[in-house]
């Protein structure tokens, strides 16, 4: 049986039929009288709805290791052209007190990533994670990269974006980013998350809370 879902209460009419009989004699002729009595009584009963069990929510497993960053370098690959230790920040968190800061507004000319092998769960491929940007870039024409993450998988770029700070994408909020990795389900896949500035304009970036969903 599923999840209790509520409760409550409710007046029904309980319909009864009973078969009766009565026995009228006189002299030797015996007649049986067969008759139905049909009864109707309200009674109050208890109502409770049930989830179906399949519902009820499920906690699936990360396959991530250290996906928010809180265990520091655990777990991860990581390079930076400042060497790499620049990379777990607290300047910003989404969850926790660490964030991977890829960005820098201080760099340009940057190159950074952080990767891992991880397997890609069957029926849940999309890749999520959180992303803060601030940078002053603000001219963004598509597929024109200044600054910008690349999602890559067997170090095959899957998806890219540019950062960019404009109407389409607000700069100095959390907000969440999801990448359909469904071809590669029930795969172990080396995953890297790589980021590049150019000469100008140097653009900050910090990525936490990595998982896979449905
Ligand atoms: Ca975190
Ligand atoms: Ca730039």
């Amino acid at each position: 049986m599923g999840a209790l879902m509520s409760t409550g209460t409710r007046k029904v009419f309980i319909t009864t039929k009973k078969l009766v009989y009565a026995a009228a004699g006189s002299g030797l002729l015996l007649v049986a009288i067969f008759s139905t009595l049909i009864t109707r009584a309200e009674t109050l009963v208890t109502l409770r709805v049930y989830l179906p069990a399949i519902l009820r929510a499920v906690d699936f497993p990360n396959p991530i290791s250290n996906p928010g960053f809180e265990e520091g370098y655990s777990g991860w690959n990581f390079f930076s052209t400042q060497g790499g230790l620049d990379i777990i920040s607290s300047a910003q968190a989404h969850s926790g007190l660490y964030s991977a800061r890829l960005g820098n507004w201080d760099e340009n000319y940057r190159r950074a990533y952080i990767s891992q092998y991880v397997d890609v769960p069957v029926g849940r491929p999309w890749l999520t994670f959180w992303h803060y940007v601030d940078t002053p870039e603000d001219y963004c024409p598509m597929f024109t990269r200044y600054d910008f993450i690349s999602i890559q998988v067997n170090l095959y770029e899957e998806d890219y974006y540019s950062l960019c700070d404009d109407v389409d994408h607000p700069n100095r909020v959390w907000l969440k980013q999801a990448f359909d990795l469904s071809a590669y389900q029930g795969m172990r896949v080396y995953l890297r998350i790589y980021f590049e500035s150019d000469g100008n304009w140097a653009s900050d970036i910090y990525v936490d809370d990595f998982n896979f969903e449905q």
